[in-house]
């Protein structure tokens, strides 16, 4: 009689995780009061999750953003036992290492664009978003600029939850009421076709090429304004994720490349969603033109399996960080621990064996661009998009004034209750539907997850009272 106790351990677990538990991004009047209590995650294996009450759902965002190998692969568990055993931790402050520290730095150098041959380990998106302010403060006081130090970077950005990253981001509610932005970090517009295109009397839209010129362009005006002695870096995901998959034009960055160049503005991508095969390449700098002077890197370099993250720095600021007197006075006790790089050793050789980079790219990127194309007439879709395996379905009030439906988020966060009820997980950005499966995704699971998607378009349709 199984079904008595395991009832019993839901509630059990949802009291509990409601008496004692503070959770990220809650809302704690709320769950105190009594909405039901979390979804309580039992298991998973491939691209399903199994709940505590034995529902399935298929998991259209490989976690947050990161469980790319799949759940449940037994190599990366055996990785990290045998570690364990033979080396559960060990520092690499005061001239010490482990190898897997210094065995996954070479795999890194191997992967990453030309010319980035050196790392920096943390354990979160946010500690390399935080380490990244740091390296790049520490490579201009050693060029003997310390003026240089101005941040810019994008609304709707993520870039972590840490005082430093979180003043990178560009979410104004992560901000107000915690003193942030810190001093020295500025936003303009995002490269977001949807919101920001203009369209002239006659009701013509900027073309996505113009626009995203203007948008680069935006970067260049902040610059001029701060002072280019006084600008650092810039910083941007090459697709935003946690914004809403916004895909920029393709004009975008090889402009932001010119005009960082021209006013001597290291770049930075964070590849924390983009990174490790998630677009179809190792990282998406490469089909987007991009020369990153650092990269941040963190969820896929393990699939999630254990935290771990990395900035990885191009030979022009490693050179002058190895010139300079002194120490780089930062670091983690969990820099470069043993277990997560053993881990994320195995991780990166599955994603070899399964030639999943090449599978996006070439199989399952197209087929769910195309999939989610069956999508776009749905009378609340107003826009489309995809790239690799990051997806995102917008709804909207009207499509052809690309007006949003008020209050915004709303009907996402409809939309997104139907798809957890009815067995998929698809998370709502405002009210972009936005989807990152595991890479392992086969066709037959996308066509489930179209699938879907319809039935919780129509039923968010249905609440809306608008005829399908
Ligand atoms: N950069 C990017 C681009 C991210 O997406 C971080 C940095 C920070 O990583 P850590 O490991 O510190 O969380 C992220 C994280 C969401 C969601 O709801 C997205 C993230 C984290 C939590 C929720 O989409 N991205």
């Amino acid at each position: 009689m199984p079904s008595e106790p395991i009832r019993n351990t839901t509630a059990r677990w949802r009291a509990l995780d409601v008496r004692h538990h503070l959770s990220p991004f809650a809302d704690y009047k709320t769950l105190k009061q009594g909405d039901g209590g979390s979804r309580i995650i039992t298991e998973a294996k491939g691209v399903y999750l199994t709940d505590s009450e034995g529902q399935t759902l298929l998991d259209g965002m490989a976690g947050l953003w990161c469980v790319n190998v799949g759940y449940g692969r037994q190599e990366l568990a055996e990785a990290a036992y045998r570690q364990m055993l033979e080396l559960p931790y060990y520092n690499t402050f005061f001239k010490t290492a482990t190898p897997p520290a210094v065995e996954l730095s070479e795999k890194l150098a191997e992967i990453a664009p030309e010319g980035m041959n050196r790392v920096f380990y943390g354990s979160s998106g946010s500690e390399s978003n935080d380490t990244v302010v740091r390296l790049v403060r520490r490579y201009w006081n050693l060029r003997g600029q310390p003026e240089k130090n101005h941040f810019i970077s994008r609304t709707h950005a993520y870039h972590g939850s840490t005082m430093a990253s979180a003043s990178l981001g560009g979410m104004p509610f992560m901000q107000e009421g915690f003193g942030l932005p810190l001093p020295g970090f500025h936003h303009v517009m995002p490269p977001y076709w949807l919101d920001f295109a203009e369209r002239d009397d006659d009701g013509t839209d900027e073309s996505p090429a113009d626009f995203g010129l203007r948008a680069a362009r935006a970067v260049e005006e902040k610059i001029l304004e701060i002072g280019a002695d006084k600008v650092a870096a810039f910083i941007g995901e090459p697709i935003q994720g946690a914004g809403g998959v916004i895909v920029p034009p393709e004009t975008y960055w090889p402009e932001i490349q010119r005009i960082c160049a021209r006013h001597d503005v290291l770049l930075i991508a964070d590849e924390v969603i983009c990174g490790f095969g998630r677009t179809g390449y190792w990282f998406a700098s490469e089909p987007f033109g991009i020369k990153p002077d650092l990269m941040t890197l963190a969820k896929g370099i393990t699939s999630g399996y254990i935290p771990l993250s990395a900035v990885m720095v191009s030979d022009r600021i490693g050179e002058v960080l190895e010139s300079g007197e002194g120490e780089f006075a930062h670091g983690y006790t969990y820099s470069g621990h043993p277990v997560a790089c053993a881990v994320a050793l195995a991780n990166i050789a599955l994603i070899e064996s399964d030639g999943l980079v090449e599978k996006v790219r070439e199989e399952t990127a197209p087929y769910l661009a195309e999939r989610l194309q069956s999508l776009a007439g749905h009378p609340l879709v107003g826009q489309v998009r995809s790239f690799g395996l990051l997806g995102a379905v917008e709804l909207v009030e009207d499509k052809a004034r690309r007006k949003h439906f008020e209050p915004i988020g709303r009907v996402g966060t409809l939309c997104r209750d139907h798809c957890f009820a009815n067995g998929l997980v698809m998370r709502a950005v405002r009210d972009g539907m936005v989807l990152s499966p595991p890479l392992i995704i086969e066709k037959p699971q996308i066509d489930e997850l179209i699938d879907k998607a319809r039935i919780c378009l129509d039923l968010t349709a249905q609440d809306l009272g608008i005829a399908i």
